[in-house]
C-alpha cells in the first residue's frame, strides 16, 4: 500500500510527532467526536457511542444492510417465479432503483439481463445474479484506478485536498487515513484548513495526536489560503511524503465554497505549482442520491480525483457507490465502515461486489426477513 512514496521510507520523520498513546488507548479515547457539532449535549452524546466503537468491521458487515435491503429481495421475486421475464424484470428494476444504484444505472443491469431473455436464454437467480454482478464489477472498475494507487511525486510531498459538505466524516476520514498512510512508514502532515469554526481545528489536532502526526494549524481568524501556505511550506521543508489538508464543510453557499477552494488552491499552487496532486471528496453513503449531486457540484467547482464514501454501515443505500462510479467515473478510492480509528478500508470492485451478494449472510436476512407481501402475493396466485 502507498508503495508510491515508500521510496523515502528510510528517511528519518522530520516533523515532530505526538507519541505515548498505543492503540488500545486510542480505541477508549472518544473525546474527538465531541467536537463535529457546535452543541455541547449533543456531542457529548455522540461521545459515548463513537470512536471506540469495534475495529474489526469490514465492507461485508458495513454492507448488511443494503444486503437486506435489495439483494436479499432478489430470491423473492424468484420465488415467484424461476425464471425472468419482463413484468418481474421490472420488479427488479424498482428494487434496484431502492437500493440508490441510481435510475440509469438499474436500467443498465436490467437491460444485460433482457438482452440475455431475447437471446432465448433462461434467466433464473443464479444467472439473474450473475449478470448484475458482472456488470456491476464492470462500472465499478471502469476509472481503473483501484484503492490508492497514487502517483509518486519527485518536486515534494503529494498533497492531498479532502472536500465535502458538513459533517459527511471529512476530518474523521483524515485521521483514519493517516493512520493508514503513517503505518505504511510514510511520513505525513496534517493541514487543518477548516478555520470556519475552533473547534475543527481542535478536532484534527487530537486525531494527530491519536495518530502521531503533527498538525499544522494558523491563527485565531486565519484565512485557509494562509494555513495552506505554511503547511505546504512546511511539509516541502521537512521533506515530509504527504500533506493531507482538511477544509470546511459548512459553507454550503456555492460561490462561497468556490471562492474559499480557490484561495486554497492558489496558495498550494504558489509553493508546488504541481499541486494538489489528488483532491478527495468525502461523501456519506447515507445520504443517496444527494451525494451524487454533491459530487456533481465539486466536481464543477475543483475536479476530483478520488471518492471517499463513509458511513456504508447502517445505511440499506450502499449502491450509491455504483452510481456515482456509473454517472461520474471517479475513482472509489476508501470507504468508510464505522467511527473507529481501522474503519477505513480501501475500495476494491470485485469485494464490493461479492459482498452485496454474500449468499450466506443474504440468505440469513432473506429468512429472517422472508417478507409477508411475498407469501401473500403467491398465495392470490396460488388461489
Ligand atoms: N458510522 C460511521 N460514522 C462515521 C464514519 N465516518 C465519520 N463518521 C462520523 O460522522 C460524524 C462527522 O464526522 P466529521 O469527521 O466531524 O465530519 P466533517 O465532514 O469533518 O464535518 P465538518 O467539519 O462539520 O464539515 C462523526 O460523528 C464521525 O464519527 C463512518 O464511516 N461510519
Ligand atoms: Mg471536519
Amino acid at each position: 500500500m502507498f508503495g508510491f512514496l515508500k521510496a523515502k521510507k528510510d528517511r528519518k520523520e522530520k516533523t515532530p510527532t505526538v507519541s505515548g498513546q498505543d492503540d488500545a488507548t486510542l480505541k477508549k479515547d472518544d473525546s474527538i467526536n465531541k467536537f463535529h457539532d457546535k452543541s455541547e449535549s449533543r456531542s457529548e452524546l455522540k461521545a459515548d457511542t463513537t470512536a471506540a466503537k469495534g475495529d474489526d468491521k469490514n465492507i461485508n458487515s458495513a454492507l448488511s444492510k443494503t444486503r437486506q435491503g435489495f439483494f436479499s429481495r432478489i430470491g423473492q421475486v424468484f420465488s415467484l417465479k424461476k425464471n425472468l421475464d419482463e413484468e418481474s424484470l421490472t420488479e427488479m428494476e424498482a428494487l434496484l432503483v431502492s437500493a440508490d444504484v441510481g435510475i440509469k444505472t438499474a436500467s443498465d443491469l436490467i437491460n444485460e439481463a433482457r438482452e440475455e431473455i431475447k437471446k432465448g436464454r433462461e434467466v433464473n437467480e443464479e444467472i439473474f445474479k450473475e449478470i448484475i454482478k458482472k456488470k456491476m464489477t464492470e462500472i465499478l472498475s471502469q476509472s481503473g484506478i483501484s484503492g490508492n494507487s497514487l502517483k509518486r511525486r519527485d518536486d515534494g510531498p503529494t498533497v492531498l485536498l479532502i472536500v465535502g459538505v458538513n459533517g459527511v466524516g471529512k476530518t474523521t476520514t483524515i485521521g483514519k487515513l493517516a493512520k493508514i498512510i503513517k503505518d505504511d512508514g510514510i511520513s505525513i502532515l496534517l493541514c487543518a484548513a477548516d478555520t470556519f469554526r475552533a473547534a475543527a481545528v481542535e478536532q484534527l489536532e487530537m486525531w494527530g495526536q491519536r495518530v502521531g502526526v503533527s498538525v499544522v494549524k494558523g491563527a485565531v481568524d486565519a484565512k485557509p489560503a494562509t494555513v495552506v501556505y505554511d503547511a505546504v511550506k512546511r511539509a516541502q521543508e521537512s521533506e515530509t511524503d504527504c500533506l493531507i489538508i482538511d477544509t470546511a464543510g459548512r459553507l454550503h453557499n456555492k460561490v462561497n465554497l468556490m471562492s474559499e477552494l480557490e484561495g486554497i488552491r492558489n496558495s498550494i499552487k504558489r509553493h508546488m505549482p504541481s499541486a494538489p496532486h489528488e483532491v478527495w471528496l468525502v461523501i456519506d453513503g447515507a445520504t443517496g442520491q444527494n451525494a451524487l449531486n454533491q459530487a456533481k457540484q465539486f466536481n464543477e467547482i475543483c475536479p476530483l480525483t478520488g471518492i471517499i464514501v463513509t458511513k456504508l454501515d447502517g445505511t440499506p443505500k450502499g449502491g450509491i457507490i455504483v452510481a456515482i462510479q456509473r454517472e461520474l467515473n471517479i475513482p472509489i478510492r476508501y470507504v468508510g465502515v464505522g467511527e473507529g480509528i481501522s474503519d477505513l478500508k480501501p475500495f476494491s470492485a470485485s469485494e464490493f461486489v461479492d459482498a452485496l451478494f454474500d449468499e450466506d449472510r443474504a440468505m440469513i436476512a432473506s429468512d429472517l426477513k422472508l417478507s409477508a407481501n411475498a407469501t401473500i402475493r403467491r398465495q392470490r396466485r396460488e388461489n
